[in-house]
């Protein structure tokens, strides 16, 4: 389904006086207003191919409709998302679960529906079927060397199919760990862990990166062998300089202070970028932003001084992208939710007043700091971003349009009811 761009303008139009009244408020209080906007117009954050379909938990899943049953369809829904906020132009791809078979073909359908290919993911974390061995004790680590070899050949042939769509990186994530005390080695899991993935390193283009996520818990309950910052940091610096660290919101334990350790990563040239998610209680995968937006705002207000300080792009010099399973919303609803939140958090980071903010750190104004940070997250940014899209020629509101487009709808039209995304 392609949308039809008149639909979306003549949405637009009926909502244009309201907008009009709202940002003419923020253009009069924001002195950046137009760095601000052309910095949301500029950032982009990639869907993964996973997303676009209903997810579950390990008790069951309860199907959608109308989801994507290939990798085009997939391409298909991810052109909606954009052109319906002109914020999400690549897809990320997982492998096995969306090897091309044509890629000259997919490489143009993409670049005619104005996507690319962000990073691609590899996945030894289940078996495939048909597969003559398993990594039930592991992969990458595992004590046989010969499966971690079969490992190291998956991850590698993802690079291949990566190179072959322009993709610039290889994002890991690693199941690797163990459920009982006894059952690993943990210095030498690590070693085997690092043995491998310097195989891995040397088959990486020249002008890749490689994403190390880690996670802290499951799917194995004692221990992981890649379980937080400290350890893919280890990891990435041994490595060298294409292997950086991936922060993955809901891998982290109760508490943890994520916009700090995002803030020292981006100090040592080392942070890969995000997936986004939000969670309550561990790895919930649920909407950015949907329990805790203040964290959102943290992490973005730590990345975009950190970035500043670095001379860095926001845009383009660290990989966004969202990582959510939607088990009860509309896979597309729920991503366009995501993406208003990330870019919302974006944008009131982008209007903090850092040298005010600066002045208060340096004389201890520890009141006045708090009510500098706050200032701009109770700001009502909304406007800017309707504002950013307007200008892009995406819809004023996107999950307005989504529904009064009956989108759903058209797409169960051309797909069926019962259609299944594969990947979950
Ligand atoms: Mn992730």
């Amino acid at each position: 389904m392609i949308l039809d761009k008149q639909k979306i303008d003549s949405l637009n139009s009926d909502g244009l006086t309201l907008h009009q009244n709202k940002i003419q408020v923020l253009k009069d209080s924001i002195p950046n207003f137009e760095e601000v906007i052309s910095k949301l117009v500029d950032f982009q954050i990639a869907i993964p191919s996973w997303a676009l379909g209903t997810g579950g938990t390990r008790f069951g899943r309860f199907a959608g409709t109308g989801e994507p049953r290939n990798i085009e369809e997939k391409l298909e829904d991810v052109a909606l998302l954009n052109d319906l906020t002109k914020s999400c132009n690549s897809i990320s791809l997982h492998i096995p679960w969306d090897i091309p078979q044509d890629y000259d073909a997919l490489r143009a359908k993409a670049s005619d529906l104005g996507l690319h290919f962000d990073a691609v993911n590899s996945n030894t974390f289940q078996d495939q079927k048909g597969q003559d061995f398993s990594y039930k004790f592991g992969s990458l680590h595992h004590v046989n060397k010969d499966i971690r070899q079969k490992a190291i050949e998956h991850n590698i042939e993802v690079i291949q199919h990566g190179d072959k769509l322009g993709s610039k990186a290889l994002s890991l994530w690693l199941s690797d760990g163990s459920d009982f005390p006894g059952e690993l080695n943990f210095r030498g899991a690590f070693e085997r862990t690092l043995e491998s993935l310097q195989e891995i390193y040397k088959a990486l283009p020249d002008d890749w990166k490689f994403y190390i996520e880690y996670k802290c818990f499951e799917p194995h309950f004692y221990s992981t062998t890649i379980a937080d910052w400290g350890q893919s940091y280890l990891l990435a610096s041994k490595l060298g300089p294409k292997a950086v660290t991936l922060v993955d919101l809901g891998h982290h334990l109760p508490g943890a202070n994520i916009e700090q350790i995002v803030s020292l990563l981006l100090m040592e040239d080392k942070l890969a970028g995000f997936h986004f998610n939000d969670s309550k209680y561990s790895d919930d995968d649920l909407t950015a932003g949907s329990i805790n937006p203040y964290q959102l705002f943290l992490i973005f207000h730590e990345l975009v001084e950190g970035l500043d300080h670095k001379g860095k792009r926001h845009a383009t010099d660290i990989g966004w992208m969202i990582d959510a399973s939607h088990n009860v919303k509309d896979p597309i609803e729920d991503l366009l939710q995501s993406v208003e939140a990330i870019k919302l958090a974006y944008a009131q980071a982008l209007i903090i007043d850092q040298n005010a903010l600066t002045g208060a750190q340096n004389n201890n104004k520890v009141a006045l700091a708090q009510d500098i940070i706050q200032d701009a997250y109770r700001t009502d940014v909304r406007p800017l971003l309707a504002e950013a899209r307007l200008r892009s020629g995406a819809a004023l509101s996107p999950i307005k349009a989504f529904n009064s487009l009956d989108i759903r709808n058209e797409l169960v039209k051309e797909r069926g009811l019962h259609s299944v995304a594969t990947g979950l």
